[in-house]
């Protein structure tokens, strides 16, 4: 890893997302880092293959499930903490996929997304939301638990299960696979784009802009095509992707990610059809792309589109190539990385400074913690 190379941890959290990331991880290229965390023992057995395995709670659930309970998933969470924040330290950016609507991944990933922001780590949760037919408690833990989360995640990536249209009589199985894959391609995508460098660099930076200012969720499409007429193969692909509601999240984006990678036979005209397609025809949009060769996809095209569905505020250039929002104020996205030492905080009275900390400042600026929206 380069010097100074981005720390990406991918963690699967109960059931669901422990499944997909042990997918991911079998087929995975060199270089992606994986983590499993469950309090289900036997969850975390079919995941023998991953290095990195959390048992949490071990005295709640003595190794069990937490029984649909979102209760009981955030005590697991809560009593696992020292473990967890060995797990997030030095990571910049986790990506964790879970199952929304049981009790460990509903329970648990609120307290995961606080825990990696106070340790200072960017957080992006893909989230699979239940089939209508489990029943409107499933759905209600689900919304719940997403509610809990949009205070602390940066961005959320949301997956209803419904999305995956089986086809006629297929198998529950299969169409929890297919889910799975859009998950596994998505996550797999992302990382690409952000660790490779390209002819044209799209890095950590360029997701965090998109991450501060983004209102919480994220769409996203991905695609690969091979053969003649590639370019347009894949143009179609991203546009029917099950998140992609045939192109509107490219037509509505505020803010986009474009990652292409290609083999050395990729051409610029390809690339120029696939961004005039993607990147909707007006000046409010904010875009970044990136163009990365790998010699392994000789013959082949793929692309990573990650999409903000609302921003915080509108943006504006800041007059040195930068951006800030229109109100020119920080908002919530922009707390200041390092709180500056004021002598006199209110009226002349001395500060309270405890461990080192000026309490006079309130505690959701000193934690850089987002309040619920
Ligand atoms: N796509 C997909 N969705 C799944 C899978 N397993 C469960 N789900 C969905 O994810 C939701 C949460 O289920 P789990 O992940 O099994 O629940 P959990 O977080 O382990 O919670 P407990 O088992 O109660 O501790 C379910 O309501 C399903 O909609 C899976 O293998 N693939
Ligand atoms: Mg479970």
């Amino acid at each position: 890893m380069a010097e100074n190379a981005k720390r990406i941890l991918i963690l699967g959290l109960g059931g669901a997302g422990c499944s997909t990331i042990a997918r991911i991880a079998s087929t995975a290229p060199d270089g992606m880092e994986f983590a499993v965390m469950d309090c289900d023992v036997q969850t975390l057995e079919r995941c023998a293959h991953i290095e990195t395995r959390l048992v949490i709670g071990k005295g709640i659930t003595d190794g069990l499930s937490a029984g649909g309970d979102l209760e009981t998933g955030r005590r697991c969470a809560e009593s696992s903490v020292s473990q967890i924040e060995t797990l997030l330290s030095a990571v910049d950016l986790l990506l964790v996929v879970t199952g929304l609507g049981g009790g460990l991944g509903s329970g648990a990933a609120p307290v995961l997304a606080r825990m990696a922001r106070n340790a200072g780590a960017h957080s992006l949760f893909f989230t699979v939301l239940p089939f209508p037919f489990e029943g409107s408690v499933v759905q209600g833990k689900a919304h719940n638990s997403l509610h809990r989360l949009r205070t602390h995640a940066d961005a959320i990536v949301q997956m209803p299960n419904k999305r995956i249209q089986p086809d006629g009589d297929a198998l529950l199985t299969d169409s929890m696979e297919r889910s799975d894959r859009t998950l596994s391609a998505g996550v797999v995508g992302l990382w690409r784009i952000l660790s490779h460098t390209g002819l044209c660099n799209l890095d950590f930076a360029d997701l965090h802009t998109l991450l501060r200012y983004c209102d919480a969720t994220c769409r996203f499409s991905c695609a690969s095509a091979t053969g003649e007429g590639r370019a347009q193969t894949l143009i179609d692909a991203l546009r029917v992707h099950p998140l992609a509601d045939n192109g509107a999240i490219f037509e509505n984006a505020p803010g986009m990610l474009v990652g292409i990678t290609g083999g050395e036979d990729l051409t610029l005209a390809e690339a120029q059809q696939i961004m005039e397609s993607i990147v909707p025809d007006n000046e409010t949009c904010w875009v970044k792309m990136g163009i990365a060769i790998d010699p392994s996809f000789s013959g082949r095209i793929s692309a990573m589109v990650l999409t903000a569905e609302s921003w915080k505020e509108p943006l504006v250039g800041d007059g040195r190539g930068g951006l800030k929002s229109a109100s020119g104020e920080g908002g919530q996205g922009e707390l200041p990385g390092v709180l500056k030492p004021r002598s006199r905080a209110f009226g002349g009275s001395e500060r309270t400074v405890w461990r080192g900390e000026d309490l006079d400042v309130p505690t959701y600026l000193r934690r850089k913690t987002k309040l619920p929206r």
